[in-house]
């Protein structure tokens, strides 16, 4: 009976691993068309073909395949090629500016987009159809075929973001580089940076030294895990870097609550000038600025000045969340002179969901992360002019446990399965809030329980990749069964690099 039962089901030990397809790929495009062709080969004779500003863009692909393959691959200008990337001369606006369009035969590629950032978009999902093995660091013998057919891909949304939170435990810049790497994978194309806390500050203001010296701390860490800052040079580099990948920052500091470190380096910003004690606990709510001194707007200014110059990005973000200190007429009034600050010096405000009672944040992008999907003042804001992205705490926070037995993270919002985080629609979340505001989705991480980049990764992986799925894909190609198999394919890759991801049992992982 165990012979035949083994017949039967097969070992999950020796089951091939799924073959990499047109439909393999995370997230879904929107539009897949296989063909009966044979599959197009990259050999050692392959040459890529791209001029002015794909050039950049296929240089990348060329160095994304080259340690795997060992086959030289040059780009050139002009030529006959297998690979070619090519920015549109009859531009389709259906692509938008970062759709593509990636038509695969036995003879070769050909990559289409109007803009660089289509054209990247396209080089991700190359990489996603070639065999896990291109994800090696060194040269394996593989076929490395790409599956014919047609995609046409656009994304459903234009804000797709994560969040990583440097202030309750610091990442230093190379963990934040690896991460923009891997987010960028998946498409998204916006990393929102929390840059200050009650536990910690993590950016180098001009004027103000004492907010990184001393509040540049361990955060939640204990026995120093977590401390640490960045300056300013390190955060325009940052910037570049992300750049590079399509990715734009979008930096928060979080007023005015959750700012005791800036209280514990500046005592004057509280309303008795006194120092409060540092911070490495995780509650939240008992610290407020003292919105009745003017010291507080000059504060507040030097920091939006300064962070609106080092961020080419369209976005920043004041937080305003959980100000429970803050009496509710102080804090519409608080709202009301630094929200347009924001738009002084150039830059879109944004906020958690909380800003929404401030008549200010009609010009705002609103960050709803709630848990319960009705919120009458989110619905004024939207109807005023609001933009709104959705992190809703029980399906798009990372730092929720899996289930109440994995290591890391926290449960208030619930405990969150993969499957958890796949299935909703960002579309339809916050009731009253019209489609046509949603601006698109966001997965935060926050970083309490994070004592290191390990960490990161499995409270991200592979949740995140979910949440890019829901910000990329269209609504009618949502399909758990489909993104399962997808991603269960989709982990050989993310162990080749690495990854500590959450093997979670809700999938079959190759
Ligand atoms: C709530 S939700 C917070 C953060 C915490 C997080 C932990 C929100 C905008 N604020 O201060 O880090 O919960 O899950």
């Amino acid at each position: 009976a165990a012979l035949l039962l083994t017949a039967l089901t097969g070992s999950a030990g020796h089951r091939p691993p799924p073959a990499t397809t047109l439909g393999s790929v995370i997230p879904v495009p929107a539009q897949v068309v296989p063909s009966r062709a044979a599959p197009f080969e990259i050999t050692a004779s392959t040459v890529i073909v791209a001029a002015g500003a794909a050039r950049p863009v296929a240089d990348r692909l060329a160095a994304t395949l080259r340690p795997a393959t060992g086959f030289p691959l040059p780009v050139r200008p002009i030529g006959t090629a297998a690979i070619e990337l090519r920015l549109n001369a009859t531009a389709d606006p259906w692509f938008g500016d970062e759709g593509y369009q990636l038509e695969i035969d036995t003879t070769g590629v050909a990559l289409r987009a109007n803009r660089p950032a289509g054209l990247f978009a396209g080089l991700q999902t190359v990489r996603q159809l070639l065999p896990p093995a291109v994800e090696a660091l060194s040269v394996r013998q593989e076929h490395w075929t790409i599956p014919a057919g047609v995609i046409r891909d656009r994304p459903r949304y234009a804000y797709r973001g994560a969040m990583l939170d440097l202030a309750r435990h610091f990442h230093p810049p190379a963990d934040v580089k690896r991460f923009i790497d891997e987010i960028s994978r998946f498409k998204i194309n916006y990393l929102h940076l929390h840059l200050a806390d009650d536990q910690g500050w993590r950016i180098a203001i001009d004027g103000w030294p004492r907010l990184t010296t001393v509040g540049g701390g361990p955060g939640t860490g204990v026995r120093g895990i977590g401390g640490g800052f960045l300056t300013q040079e390190q955060y325009r580099d940052l910037v570049r870097y992300a750049a590079d990948r399509y990715v734009t920052i979008v930096p928060e500091i979080d007023m005015p609550g959750h700012v005791n470190a800036a209280q514990v380096a500046y005592p004057e910003l509280t309303c008795d000038g006194v120092a409060p004690r540092p911070r490495i606990d995780i509650r939240v709510g008992y610290s407020s600025l003292c919105t009745g001194k003017e010291i507080t707007y000059r504060f507040a200014e030097d920091v939006i000045r300064q962070l609106a110059a080092l961020t080419p990005g369209p976005y920043l973000h004041l937080g305003g969340d959980e100000a429970m200190s803050t009496p509710h007429a102080d804090y519409v009034a608080f709202e009301q002179r630094v929200l347009p600050l924001v738009a002084k010096y150039g830059k879109t405000a944004y906020g958690w969901h909380e800003i929404a009672a401030a008549p200010a944040a009609a010009d705002a992008v609103i960050q709803y992360w709630a848990v319960t999907r009705d919120r009458p003042a989110v619905v004024a804001a939207a109807g005023a002019g609001a933009k709104v992205v959705l992190s809703p705490a029980d399906r798009a926070y990372l730092d929720m446990q899996y289930d109440l037995l994995t290591p890391g993270g926290l449960h208030w919002a619930g405990t969150i399965e993969v499957r958890t985080a796949y299935d909703w629609d960002p579309g339809g979340w916050a009731r009253g809030v019209p489609a046509s505001a949603v601006l698109g989705v966001e997965a935060p991480l926050w970083s309490e329980t994070l004592r290191d980049y390990g960490d990161v990764e499995f409270q991200a992986f592979p949740r995140l990749a979910a949440i890019a799925e829901l910000g990329w894909s269209p609504w009618e190609t949502h399909d758990w069964i489909s993104f399962r198999d997808r991603l269960g394919a989709y982990g050989e890759r993310w162990t080749r690099r690495g990854v500590h991801f959450y093997r979670s049992p809700q999938v079959r992982w190759s």
